[in-house]
């Protein structure tokens, strides 16, 4: 079974969404067992600070560096780790490819930092892999660990269903955007459901679905400057 242990100084903002619908699902089929790890357990000191100032002055705490050394050695201690990740903004920008190898994965450990940040060296002692999710600023790397672990698990073999299947996505070698779905009604509010899918005529509408696939698929390209 797979492993994802994650380091949080927020570990109850991932509960929630690692405990619903298709990952909840996942955990129960013992496909994959997610583990999350609350930093401020790993503070020794007194106050148990995880935060203090930056050196060099500047806004903002940043979490210190021994709660995640301490937290990672245990880890560490217990099982070796194919990837450690530390998702941050400055990262190589995730995409279908990086999940598609992360699922290959039997331990993956994700240092998810908050506030302005976490000292450096442990991004230098311990990252394997710096990953951001997109070119925009979140207030911390866990939903970031949220959106690579939802996009890692749902790879495992047995995690979807035949009829939620990750064979035939969208985006599953990043290239190609599929044709849009409907369901009933045929006709709601006068927005009619293309004519072809209601035929029965299996081969016009394998056509219809790759035309529209293609169409979709150039207009991606376009708006995404790819190409
Ligand atoms: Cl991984 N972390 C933060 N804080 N912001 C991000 C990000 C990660 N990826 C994109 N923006």
């Amino acid at each position: 079974m797979m492993r994802i242990d994650v380091i949080s100084a927020v570990p109850d903002s991932l509960v929630s969404p690692l405990n619903t619908s298709i990952l909840k699902r996942a955990q129960e089929r013992e496909l994959v067992e997610l583990v999350v790890h609350n930093l401020r357990d790993y503070a020794y000191d007194k106050h148990k600070q995880i935060d203090d100032k930056p050196f060099g002055g500047g806004p903002g705490m940043l979490l210190k560096p021994e709660p995640f050394f301490e937290c990672i050695e245990e880890c560490l201690s217990e099982r070796n780790y194919d990837f450690i990740l530390f998702p941050s903004p400055g990262g190589e920008i995730y995409n279908q490819r990086m999940a598609n190898r992360f699922s290959l994965a039997k331990n993956i450990l994700i240092l998810a930092g908050h506030y302005k940040g976490v000292d450096d060296r442990v991004r230098e002692r311990y990252a394997t892999n710096e990953i951001s999710i997109g070119n925009y600023v979140l207030t911390g790397g866990e939903i970031a660990a949220w959106v690579i672990i939802d996009s890692v698990v749902r790879l495992i073999p047995g995690v979807l269903n035949d009829s939620e299947s990750a064979l035939n996505d969208s985006l599953m070698d990043g290239e190609i955007i599929e044709a849009p779905y409907y369901t009933r009604p045929a006709d709601y509010k006068g927005m009619k459901v293309p004519e072809v899918l209601l035929s029965g005529h299996d081969k016009k509408i394998k056509e219809w679905k790759e035309e529209k696939s293609k169409n979709l698929t150039d207009k991606w390209k376009k708006i995404n400057n790819l190409e």
